[in-house]
């Protein structure tokens, strides 16, 4: 449980020392990312700093939902790239980690020792890859960074506008399967109800998940096609006539990969002019070093990784037939 007293009053110091308030949410951001972050952004710019939101995902592989908070937000926030951040950057910059825990899940890793202080406000489980810092703000028991950051603003009196309560309220949505996953009598419903007193409202929240139905449904469609034969491998070939998004090939990828599979890939095309796979792994094999070899525009981690093909001669087909071809090795040496 965070002592949400201490949290602010440490929190609070921190900021009024720092020069800017910098927020990174975890890669391929999500709604409870986006929106903890706007939330957190708002507490810096309470105390008079600078603040933004880094962000580096590439926008097609941002789910709509965060994709409409992002939109909006950026009307009132700040939401730059790494490269941005890097000319405006000084030494005495606070980063507040949102909705992540991990280096490896962050676009500004590669900086993260030159920061004084770092501050993580996250409900997910540590690992050995969680960032060193005293300031470590995780509770497990939330339903989702929206709500710890919702907590936060209630203890510092922050003005919260009603937008500012809808965007937390669908971070918390979105963690929480719309609300059917939170203990009746947790502490979740209580900022709920906190939130819709804002402004706000269950029904307001509705079209940030309208869209990712639709898009359920495309992404199921292709888990459906997935074949299973080729070792512990999972493989979809979409139709080569249907376009699908990346997060909806990226999604099939990462449902296949919860059955009893070492790695899922999945091909489909993107645009008339080029076809997506996306590999995800539990480790067994290297899916950066597949796609690497499948693309020049291929590559990612061991475990996660995607590869672009715009050859036009390509269909999904012949693509998916020199994937298998690659991937059969990959086992066979094991
Ligand atoms: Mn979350």
């Amino acid at each position: 449980m965070i002592q949400y007293k201490d949290f602010k009053n440490t929190l609070e110091e921190k900021i009024k020392e720092c020069e800017q308030v910098v927020i990174t949410p975890h890669i391929r951001i999500d709604m409870d990312a986006i929106a903890s972050s706007i939330g957190m952004a708002a507490i810096g710019r309470k105390y008079g700093k600078q603040s933004f939101i880094l962000l580096d995902d590439d926008p097609l592989h941002i789910e709509a939902g965060a994709r409409k908070i992002i939109e909006d937000a950026k009307k009132h926030y700040e939401i730059i790239s790494l490269s941005e951040y890097l000319k405006r950057k000084t030494d005495q910059d606070l980063l507040v980690m949102c909705d992540v825990n991990k280096k490896n899940m962050v676009s500004c890793e590669k900086i993260l020792s030159t920061f004084q202080n770092i501050f993580i406000i996250d409900h997910h489980s540590t690992d050995e890859n969680t960032v060193d810092t005293p300031f470590q703000f995780i509770d497990k028991t939330s339903s989702s960074a929206s709500e710890i950051v919702a907590q936060l603003s209630f203890v510092s009196n922050l003005k919260i506008t009603p937008k500012l309560a809808e965007f937390l309220l669908a971070g918390i949505a979105l963690d929480t399967q719309r609300f059917s996953k939170v203990p009746v009598d947790s502490a979740a419903f209580h900022v709920v109800y906190k939130l819709t007193k804002k402004g706000t409202s269950i029904e307001a929240i509705e079209p940030y998940f309208v869209e990712d139905y639709q898009s359920y449904r495309r992404w199921n469609g292709l888990v459906d096609k997935a074949e299973f034969q080729t070792f512990k491998a999972a493989i979809v070939v979409g139709d080569d006539k249907e376009i699908y998004t990346s997060v909806e090939i990226a999604k099939a990828a990462n449902c296949l990969l919860n059955f009893d599979v070492d790695a899922s890939f999945v091909v489909g095309r993107v645009a008339n002019d080029a076809i997506s796979i996306s590999a995800r792994s539990k480790g067994a094999i290297d899916a950066g070093t597949v796609m690497h070899d499948m693309s020049t525009q291929g590559g990612g981690s061991p475990i996660l990784a995607a590869a672009r093909i715009t050859d036009s001669t390509e269909t999904t087909e012949t693509v998916g037939t020199k994937l298998k071809q690659k991937i059969q090795p990959t086992f066979y040496i094991r």
